[in-house]
């Protein structure tokens, strides 16, 4: 049993789990130097590659869990939505009315094997290549982000075309958000199959609306997705970025695992909920400090969190520009932590 397992069913681990949002990604010199070669589009459609780069970090970084190298826009050709990187996703047409919605097909009539099929063939590759004491982690965007880039048809500061559109087609809206929730489900869950021992669902835009329309348009959608996953004996990592306004609200809902941004107080949410796993949540810009100034707030912040079932990670992906030197200062403070028996969770 790996330590994100363990940290998941309870049992005693010698020092807390820990990996890092992006960790496959920009901050990698053999990464940038793949992407000379490739664009985002080639690297992530071909199983071979999009494993390398998986494991990539490894080389540098003896981390508890790989991450799998694809994007939360991965699924969505499934729809019929065309799709481009620069460097960001950038769709040749947006969703931009009522028909747009009910043109994209029914989940129902969607072929798991068909949905991104590249994803599950490099978790395939990787869980043959990764040693047990790592795990390996899928991930999905959840409908709410996904809808986001749908509608804004890239990525913008606070999505107003998304805002736009719950309010002028709230129907539609919400019957986008039903066929992203099947899509999404059954994407999770055959990445479940692949070899993926837990999915995070990404909702990195979950704080655009405000609490009373998100109750009303949002949340029924995400709890469908995350019952749907339960039942399926998928663990789940739900992620919520750039909405403190909902975190007790997500804090309500069904997940193994409830990771935030840098903007929420851990120790607090811990007090809160003993019971669940937490995931988080140093800010990704003191990565950008010099090591000694990160060694000095990561140990201060494992000595406030209490050890019992946490996962280190940041609080978002680690920026384009962090230096390595700065991502080892981070690896190396938490990894030195001694934790004997603790039980965790
Ligand atoms: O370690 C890794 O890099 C893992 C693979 C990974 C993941 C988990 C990629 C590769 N993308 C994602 C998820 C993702 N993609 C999210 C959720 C996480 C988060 O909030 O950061 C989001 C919002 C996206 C959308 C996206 N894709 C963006 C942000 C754009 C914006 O303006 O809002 C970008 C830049 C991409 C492209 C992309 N995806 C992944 C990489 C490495 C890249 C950069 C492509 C390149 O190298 O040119």
């Amino acid at each position: 049993m790996n330590l994100i397992q363990a940290t998941l069913s309870g049992d005693p681990v010698p020092r807390r789990p820990l990996w890092i949002m992006r960790q496959a990604g920009r901050v990698l010199p053999e990464y940038r130097a793949l992407k000379e070669k490739y664009s985002f589009l080639e690297l992530s459609r071909d199983p071979e590659l999009a494993a390398e780069v998986t494991l990539l970090p490894f080389r540098h970084f003896d981390f508890d869990a790989a991450i799998t190298f694809a994007d939360i826009m991965s699924p969505l050709p499934a729809l019929g939505v065309q799709l481009d990187f620069s460097p960001g996703p950038v769709l040749e047409k947006p969703i931009r009315s009522a028909a747009d919605v009910a043109a994209l097909p029914e989940p129902e009539e969607l072929d798991p094997e068909q949905i991104a099929p590249e994803v599950a063939a490099t978790q395939r590759i990787v869980a043959g290549e990764l040693p047990a004491h790592r795990a390996l982690l899928g991930f999905v965007g959840a409908p709410l982000t996904l809808a986001a880039y749908l509608i804004q048809g890239q990525g913008a500061r606070d999505f107003p075309a998304l805002r736009a559109f719950v309010y002028s087609e709230p129907e539609a809206f919400s019957e986008l958000l039903r066929k992203l929730t099947g899509l999404t489900a059954k994407y999770a869950k055959s990445q479940f199959e692949a070899g993926a021992e837990a999915i995070q669902v990404f909702d990195s835009w979950a704080g655009l609306l405000e609490v009373a329309d998100w109750r009303r348009h949002v949340r029924p959608h995400l709890l469908n997705l995350l019952d749907e996953l339960g039942e399926a004996g998928v663990p789940r990592i739900l992620f919520l970025h750039s909405a403190p306004q909902l975190v007790p609200s997500f804090l309500e809902l069904p997940c193994e695992v409830l990771g935030v941004d840098w903007r929420t107080d851990l120790v607090e949410l811990r007090a809160q909920r003993p019971d669940l796993c937490l995931q988080g949540n140093l800010d990704p810009a003191l990565l950008l400090a010099p090591p000694d100034v990160v060694r000095r707030h990561t140990e201060a912040f494992l000595q406030r969190m209490p050890p019992r079932g946490h996962i280190v990670n940041l609080g978002h992906g680690l920026l384009p520009q962090t230096p390595l030197d700065s991502i080892h200062a981070f690896f190396e403070t938490v990894r030195s932590e001694q934790l004997d028996g603790v039980r965790t969770a």
